[in-house]
């Protein structure tokens, strides 16, 4: 059923004692509280992004020094995954600087990698921008698991963050990707300058697709210097652990990803947020183009919770 505003504001607003009960309680009911699943990131195709995204290091419209890269190769991107897969990882993310995928010799490659990385027997997620219905089926065939596309903050504060495309344009691709049958990743960046509302009411409009996404991020931004949103104000870690666990209430099955912005938490406030429902973590030294902690702190920060990196399904 979808969630409305109200609902979600009062779940938001519990005292947290009664919140992080209510979220370990659902938790616990869906997921081993034991684990985290690790998921890595590659950028394939780095930089001269023509999207404006204010928060984003790879718009061509922001001076943020940034060095471009072409699409990578096959054999590379395929290597990367073995890497990942070798440090824990049951999940391997692609991600390029596109506004949208176009038909063509790229695309193709991407389709190539897809099939590759899924052959390793892991998790395969793209990220590549719009997609067209035909694309996402064929990324489907392919062997694509998820495709990742965030709406990243409400529907009216959107136009503060970007200017050349819309709300409208995202919903259509998430649409696109669930009909060719790939699981929906889709989520959200915090400490944006929105306000609490804006938080709440992105988890309302992920309450009511259908079917609602089974991975859900949570990014809190790294502040990127020469992008407008350099100065932004971080969010609260509070408010951050109480949005986590209204995101687990919300959303019982899905995976909740703690994803950028680790490396400016506490070790306290990461263990909060797995306490609140996060169950999944991005590893590797960097995400796409900003610095995450080493996966030898990560193994660590486990090892001492008692904690252990989800394994894959069959294993
Ligand atoms: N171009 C594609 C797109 O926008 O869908 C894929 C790549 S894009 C970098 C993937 C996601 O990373 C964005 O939707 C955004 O939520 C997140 N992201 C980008 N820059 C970020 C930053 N500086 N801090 C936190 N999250 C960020
Ligand atoms: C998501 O929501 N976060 C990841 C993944 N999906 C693609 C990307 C985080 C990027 C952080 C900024 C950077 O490294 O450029
Ligand atoms: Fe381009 Fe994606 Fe960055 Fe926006 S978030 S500028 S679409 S790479």
């Amino acid at each position: 059923m979808p969630a409305t505003l109200d609902q979600i504001l009062q779940i938001y607003h519990q005292s947290l004692p009664d919140l992080l009960f209510e979220a370990q309680e659902v938790h616990r009911a869906y997921h081993n509280p034991r684990s985290v699943q690790f998921c890595t990131l590659s950028n394939i195709k780095t930089g001269l992004c023509p999207e404006d995204c204010a928060y984003c290091s790879q718009s061509v419209h922001h001076k943020t020094g940034l060095e471009s890269h072409a699409l990578l190769s096959v054999e590379t991107v395929v290597a990367e995954a073995q890497v990942a897969k070798a440090h824990g990882a049951t999940r391997f993310c692609m991600g390029a600087a596109w506004r949208e995928v176009k038909d063509g010799p790229q695309f193709d490659q991407v389709l190539a990698m897809v099939s590759q990385v899924a052959a390793l027997d892991i998790e395969v997620c793209c990220t590549l921008g719009m997609l067209k219905p035909h694309q996402a089926e064929r990324l489907k065939a392919a062997g694509l698991t998820a495709y990742n596309h965030n709406l990243d903050t409400s529907p009216t504060y959107y136009d503060q963050i970007i200017s050349t495309r819309t709300y409208q344009d995202r919903l259509e691709t998430i649409r696109a990707v669930s009909n060719a049958g790939i699981s929906v990743c889709c989520g959200g960046i915090v400490g944006m300058g929105e306000s609490e509302q804006d938080r709440l009411e992105l988890l309302e409009v992920l309450s009511n697709l259908d079917p609602t996404p089974e991975s859900i991020p949570i990014n809190c931004l790294v502040p990127v210097a020469g992008t407008p949103l350099e100065n932004a104000p971080p969010i609260d870690p509070i408010d951050l652990v109480r949005l986590i666990a209204t995101t687990r209430i919300l959303f019982p099955q899905a995976m909740v990803r703690l994803s950028a912005g680790r490396l400016q938490m506490s070790d306290e406030l990461q263990i909060l947020c797995f306490l609140a429902g996060a169950n999944s973590i991005f590893t590797g030294a960097v995400l796409l183009t900003t610095p995450n902690p080493a996966p030898s702190q990560d193994h660590a920060l486990l090892q001492k919770l008692g904690m252990a990196p989800l394994p894959l399904p069959h294993s």
